[in-house]
């Protein structure tokens, strides 16, 4: 990990917190000197109103912030791919350096983001990736694991028994898909053969959709033994339901991906057992400083490092399944009546 002298001050916030740091001599040749100044970020969320993106985009101002640059927030209040296209024009009228999308459809956006691309504008994805051409995808976690994860946070609840079903968000969703396909999968495990997958609702990452779908799955499966929102518009919507009708709660267990402020409720008062998520604002701090290392000159190419600021140093990863050139924030946290106290997010 490397510093430069403005780092020191971060370097000790970041030993204090407990992290591993080197800081070392010849270490003192930094990336950081290398940022141009005044870069200029659009930040494209899945939509402008859910608390998870709002996070995320926040932590995206406070790296370009500390970079000396400007990041503009455009999107729109429904999660579509064509709610998303005027904030890629807009970056390109306002020559961006980078766009950060959040993408509310794999390929849709393409064409828009080639635009962006032949006029300078780097791409990154962050959140839910696109599955356009030389873009770098900040991904949140390991995919597979987080959909392991999230079916074996369920099954030892229920006993490894029983029907489920997940509420998702969009059902275009590049993140959620990706989510399910590992969910799918590991549900095949012999381990699971007694978890029998019935339905998929979707959401929309909107709370009355939200609360709609969910409604009609217990309704048309009564017998259901455990849900998994892997999406924290669908899991706070749930656990506010199951909090006002408990009787379900005696044979309906909930999981899934979830803010811990928005959870805390819930986790504490035994409406929710556990639940995982990594923190959306070093999600969104991460792909800040990916975005101003690629429109500093970073090469995006497997193998290139680069210096996130109080997160440390990122390699980017060669491609590997189905995800092209990306960065790992890091693992989730699993949260529980134990830890759920200590975040705030
Ligand atoms: C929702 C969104 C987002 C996802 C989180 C877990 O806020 O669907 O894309 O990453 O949940």
């Amino acid at each position: 990990m490397r510093f430069s002298t403005r780092n020191y001050a971060r370097a000790a916030v970041g030993l204090a917190a407990g992290l591993s740091l080197a800081v070392g001599g010849t270490a003192l040749a930094s990336t950081h000197h290398s940022i141009k100044k005044g870069l200029l970020v659009y930040a494209i969320p899945k939509d402008t109103v859910n608390p998870y993106e709002v996070i995320a985009d926040n932590g995206i101002k406070k790296a370009l912030g500390q970079l000396g640059g400007k990041v503009v927030v455009s999107s729109g209040t429904q999660d579509t791919a064509a709610a998303q296209q005027p904030g890629i024009q807009a970056a390109i009228q306002a020559h961006a350096n980078a766009i950060i999308i959040a993408a509310d459809d794999p390929s849709a956006l393409c064409p828009q983001l080639a635009q962006a691309q032949a006029a300078g504008i780097k791409v990154i994805s962050f959140d839910s990736d696109v599955t356009c051409k030389n873009h770098l995808f900040i991904n949140q976690a390991n995919t597979k694991q987080i959909g392991a994860s999230e079916v074996d946070l369920l099954g030892k609840e229920i006993g490894y028994k029983g029907q489920i079903a997940i509420l998702s968000a969009v059902s275009t969703a590049t993140n959620q898909n990706a989510w399910i396909k590992y969910m799918k999968l590991e549900l095949k495990k012999k381990k699971y053969r007694g978890m029998k997958l019935v339905k998929i609702v979707y959401g929309n990452d909107d709370p009355t959709t939200s609360l709609t779908v969910l409604q009609g799955l217990l309704s048309a499966y009564p017998h259901l033994r455990g849900i998994i929102s892997p999406t924290t518009v669908g899991i706070s919507t749930a656990a506010q339901y199951l909090d006002t009708h408990k009787s379900l709660l005696k044979h309906l267990t909930l999981t899934g991906l979830g803010l811990p402020s928005q959870m805390r409720k819930y986790v504490l008062d035994g409406t929710v057992k556990e639940f995982e998520l990594w923190n959306p604002a070093n999600l969104g701090y991460l792909a800040g400083y990916a975005a101003a290392n690629l429109a500093s000159g970073t090469p995006l190419k497997a193998g290139a490092t680069f210096s996130a600021g109080k997160l440390g140093k990122y390699k980017i990863l060669p491609p590997a399944g189905g995800v092209g050139l990306s960065v790992v924030l890091g693992p989730p946290t699993v949260f529980n009546k134990a830890n759920i106290r200590k975040f705030n997010f």
